[in-house]
């Protein structure tokens, strides 16, 4: 067995892994204790990474590259050369037609500073075209655009020891303890160490990290601009303005305090829909206390006015001097592993390498020249709506999308769909070829991903962090950055600059291509020429600012108060509240919120390989509060058609204490491959900031409506490993089979179940449940053979069940009709029950679970399997949270489950 060292691929805390394989196998990972951002730690999405690249998930990776020859035929396996070359005539002949911005590409914050390097430079230096745009836009470019704005530079200023320091904590738009969760043990740790910090949480929902603060703010959403302002207002009418820091390192304050004078706590207490003494008292903790830091995220950046939104609250640290010095300033939570590392190449369609603007000609030069060419473009490319926009009408014909999935990420799929199916050539780069983008390819890359690539990534806080190769890619699948210099080189040919492409792309390691980068930093204020990879491998992850000849990086930035602007000061940008681009209305009453599961990764290609991963909301729910679902006479589990101006989509609806009346929330997570239709996105609309181009992905104005159409279908199949320890039959095979039948149903759900032995588990509702159609969901099922399965049939009760017993288990089982038993079934298949006792069940006219059966309700804490029912119980019967997790274990391995496991023992003592 060996260890390799890396970093883990989902969220921007960017924790340090310690990857364990043989015979190029991965077989487990444990966090590295010598890492900074996490010392050993890792949250339930990276302690299962391992499970993610168990063999069984080979079924689920891009292999060869495949093209297709039409739309209407399936992709076919082709040789590399045959692909690339392919994709090189395609793009020199549009480009020779149309001209360099009639093709894009889309990459994302995932990809590795190395690859999206070349990505770039292919773009932007080889073709001439700034059409480079990547889902960051999505995620980070309000927070981009906000820090240029206010701060002069695109640069997160604080760092996680910071959390150990600061004295009032304001988490805003962030749920911490679910996207960011080691960040949050942080949290949790200083206010252990420190029981006088505070905490402040700006949330419309009350979420586990709201649960711990000490002043949840649970304003409406849209409103934070408003709420920031009042606070303003009240620190200007109390004298609570560092009027020293004001004076010598910013500018603007007289603009800003004439707007601000409008916004006393009445009335954004009327806009925010909060108590007036909860703003005063935000406010005077915010400015009185020795050091106040912010962490924020997608609850301030994706908005129509999401720039504004971290204006405004940067505006505050600003006031008050709450910034470059230990424990205090704003602190913008990075999303993906490396959207830091993207924003420094220039990854996005305005952007340049190392921090520059494109609409500096200084700047467009500099990058020129490192790139030994005559020019850059100047006009700005398209961003990410604008990019599928542009390819639905025509203006952009082809496009290359590398490691995102914008099929189920991007707002109004319906768009995204024409966009799509017009496009004259699309190629998708993925590493699973599973994903609901991968259905649109022309033309498929297998790329390596996490445990198989080389290079570096940057964190949240600055730090730049390894990224290594534990194990070969499988198949023909190659690196990503390798597969864009072999593609620049034959491009290169076709537009008759074969020595130029030669030139720009002679790399033969990521190495050399970070080097490069290293090079385009210098003078720039992330000049990170004093490191290495070298150096990254013998000391560990350094954070920027590193130039050569520094001992180390910079942990704090604006300590001497000189900020990167023209005048060397800090701007207050006047930010004024908006109404959101869709304000709810009679016909269309709630706002829908969407957001984050805990161990659930965006379109899910990874996460959603490993069942255990779904036992803590284990389908697409839609939460709603008490009084919305009592007024449409819904109860938990009933099914609703969620409407918005742009389509809608059929979910289960269930109740939750943590929203007010009038707002819902679904998870992001669910698309065209574990849902019916195109998935949540649907409903979510394109409009997005002027600043930014960030789109309003937390926020749709929705109509909400009880669904009882059609009958009910429910189908699992268990998988048990056999004598080898291979799992029969693979679960993602069955997925596979059963992704199919999904658009035949208005509402569908196709998710895993169990542990060890997975289960696949389908539930839908169709209008016609057509005996073709039960045969051949059967045959997929294995329940074809009638000498095999043990089957009921009464139409006239409309019951419809046959099930397959394996040894002594219940291996497979479908109901069409009454479905009221699925639960209970699903229970026995999960724990592997003897199948004996359903035997009398399954053969006679019943419906309903046998009394005193019911299934075991959600699994809180992953690592060990502990159970929301369990849990409540023993808390029920006076059990003690130390008593219970040194009996049961829960929540004392990763601990992501312990905000939650706190919340259950005060909704228990209540
Ligand atoms: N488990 C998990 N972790 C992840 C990811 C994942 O997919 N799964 N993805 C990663 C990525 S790329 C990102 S960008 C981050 C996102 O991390 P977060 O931004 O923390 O996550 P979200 O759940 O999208 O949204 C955060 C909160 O914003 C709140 N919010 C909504 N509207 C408003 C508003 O008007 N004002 C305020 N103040 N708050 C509002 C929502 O209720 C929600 O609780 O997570 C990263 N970490
Ligand atoms: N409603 C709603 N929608 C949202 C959001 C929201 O809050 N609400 N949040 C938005 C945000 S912040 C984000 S960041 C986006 C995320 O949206 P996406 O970028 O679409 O998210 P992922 O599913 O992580 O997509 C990454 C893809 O890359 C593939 N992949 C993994 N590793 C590699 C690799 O090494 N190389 C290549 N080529 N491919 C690889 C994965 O299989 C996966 O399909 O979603 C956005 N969409
Ligand atoms: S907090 Fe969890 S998902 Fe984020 S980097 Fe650490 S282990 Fe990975
Ligand atoms: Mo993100």
């Amino acid at each position: 067995m060996a260890e390799t060292k890396s970093t883990c691929c989902y969220c921007g805390v960017g924790c340090g892994v310690v990857i364990e394989h043989e015979a190029g196998r991965i077989t487990s990972v444990k966090g590295d204790p010598d890492h900074p951002a996490n010392f050993g730690r890792l949250c339930t999405k990276g302690a299962t990474l391992h499970l993610s690249a168990a063999p069984e998930t080979l079924a689920t990776r891009a292999l060869y590259p495949e093209q297709r020859a039409s739309r209407d035929e399936p992709l076919q396996r082709v040789s590399w050369d045959t692909a690339l070359d392919t994709a090189a005539e395609k793009f020199a002949a549009i480009i020779k037609e149309h001209g360099p911005d009639a093709v894009a590409i889309y990459g994302a914050g995932q990809l590795l500073t190395e690859d999206y390097y070349v990505f770039n430079k292919l773009m932007k230096g080889l073709i001439g075209s700034n059409n480079l745009d990547t889902n960051s836009r999505l995620c980070m470019s309000s927070a981009v655009a906000g820090y240029k704005l206010s701060l002069g530079a695109d640069a997160p200023p604080c760092s996680y020891e910071d959390i150990a320091h600061t004295k009032a904590l304001f988490i805003t738009g962030s749920n911490t303890a679910f996207a960011h969760p080691i960040a949050f043990r942080r949290v949790e740790d200083a206010r252990k160490a420190n029981p006088d910090m505070k905490l402040v949480v700006i949330d419309p929902r009350r979420t586990d990290t709201a649960e711990a603060a000490d002043l949840h703010l649970a304003l409406l959403p849209g409103t934070d601009i408003a709420l920031y302002n009042a606070m303003l207002h009240v620190m200007l009418w109390e004298g609570w303005i560092n009027r020293d820091y004001v004076e010598a390192h910013t500018e603007g304050f007289d603009a800003l305090k004439k707007i601000v004078r409008e916004y006393s706590p009445a009335m954004a207490a009327t806009i925010c829909g909060l108590d007036k003494k909860a703003i005063e008292q935000a406010a005077q903790l915010f400015a009185t206390s020795p050091a106040t830091m912010s962490m924020y995220c997608q609850g301030l950046n994706q908005f129509s006015f999401g720039t504004h939104n971290n204006s405004a609250l940067i505006n505050l640290h600003l006031a008050t001097g709450q910034i470059g010095k230990p424990g205090a300033g704003p602190f913008s939570l990075t999303g993906q592993p490396n959207a830091m590392g993207g924003r420094e190449v220039g990854g996005l369609a305005n952007l340049l390498s190392a921090h520059r603007d494109m609409a500096n000609p200084a700047h467009r030069a500099e990058v020129a020249a490192l790139w030994g060419i005559d020019s850059v473009p100047e006009a700005p490319g398209k961003s990410a709506v604008e990019l599928f926009q542009a390819l639905k009408s025509g203006e952009v014909k082809a496009v290359w999308i590398a490691c995102t999935n914008p099929a189920q990420s991007m707002p109004d799929q319906t768009l995204i769909d024409e966009a799509l199916k017009t496009a004259e050539f699309v190629i998708v780069q993925e590493a699973f070829g599973h994903t609901e983008t991968c259905r649109y390819a022309d033309l498929l890359l297998p790329a390596s991903t996490w445990g198989e690539k080389d290079g570096t990534v940057t964190n949240s806080e600055r730090a730049i962090s390894r990224v290594r190769s534990a194990v070969p890619a499988p198949g023909e699948a190659r690196h990503d950055w390798a597969i864009v210099v072999d593609f620049a080189r034959r491009l290169g040919a076709h537009l008759g600059k074969r020595e130029l492409a030669a030139r720009m792309f002679p790399y033969a390691s990521p190495e050399e291509i970070w080097n490069e980068h290293r090079e385009s930093t210098r003078g720039r204020d992330l000049d990170i020429t004093g490191l290495s990879y070298a150096l990254l491998e013998n000391t560990g992850p350094q954070q920027w600012p590193f130039p050569e000849g520094a001992g180390h990086g910079k942990v704090r930035l604006y300590e001497d108060g000189l900020f990167p602007t023209p005048s060397g000061r800090a701007r207050f940008v006047v930010t004024e509240h908006r109404i959101t681009a869709e304000s709810p209305s009679a016909r269309y009453p709630l706002h829908l919120n969407t957001g984050r599961l805990r161990d659930q990764w965006h379109g899910m290609s990874r996460t959603g390989l490993v069942a255990r991963l779904y036992s803590h909301e284990a389908e697409p729910l839609l939460h709603m509060h008490k009084d919305d679902m009592e007024r449409r006479k819904l109860g938990d589990g009933d099914l609703v058609k969620v409407k918005s101006k742009r389509g809608s989509v059929v979910v289960k609806a269930q109740q939750s204490t943590s929203l007010r009346p009038g707002q819902c929330f679904l998870p992001m997570h669910w698309g065209g491959n574990a849902m019916g239709g195109l998935g949540i996105n649907v409903l979510l609309p394109g409009d997005f900031d002027p600043y930014s181009k960030q789109p309003e992905l937390k926020h749709a104005a929705v109509q909400v409506e009880k669904y009882s159409a059609g009958k009910s279908l429910v189908a699992m199949r268990r998988s048990e490993a056999d004598a080898d320890g291979k799992l029969q039959p693979n679960p993602h095979e069955v997925m596979a089979r059963l992704r199919q039948w999904l658009p035949r149903f208005p509402y569908a759900s196709l998710t895993l179940a169990g542990r060890s032995a997975p289960v696949v588990v389908l539930k839908a509702r169709g209008d016609d449940l057509a005996p073709e159609l039960i045969e051949a969901l059967d045959r997929d099922l294995s329940l074809d053979d009638p000498t095999q399965v043990l089957s009921y049939q009464d139409s006239r009760r409309d019951i419809a069940k046959r099930a397959r017993v394996d040894g002594d288990s219940l291996s497979a089982v479908r109901l069409a009709g009454e479905t009221k038993a699925a639960e209970w079934l699903a229970d026995l298949m999960v724990q592997g029950h003897s199948a004996t006792a359903v035997r009398p069940w399954l053969l006679a006219p019943l419906t309903q679970p046998p009394a005193g059966q019911s299934a075991r309700g959600k699994v809180i804490c992953n690592c060990f399997d502990v159970a929301e029912d369990e849990i409540v119980e023993a808390f029920r019967a006076g059990e003690s949270l130390d008593g219970l997790q040194a009996r049961t274990r829960c929540g004392t391995n990763c601990g992501s489950c312990v905000p939650e496991l706190k919340r259950l023992r005060q909704s228990v003592n209540h």
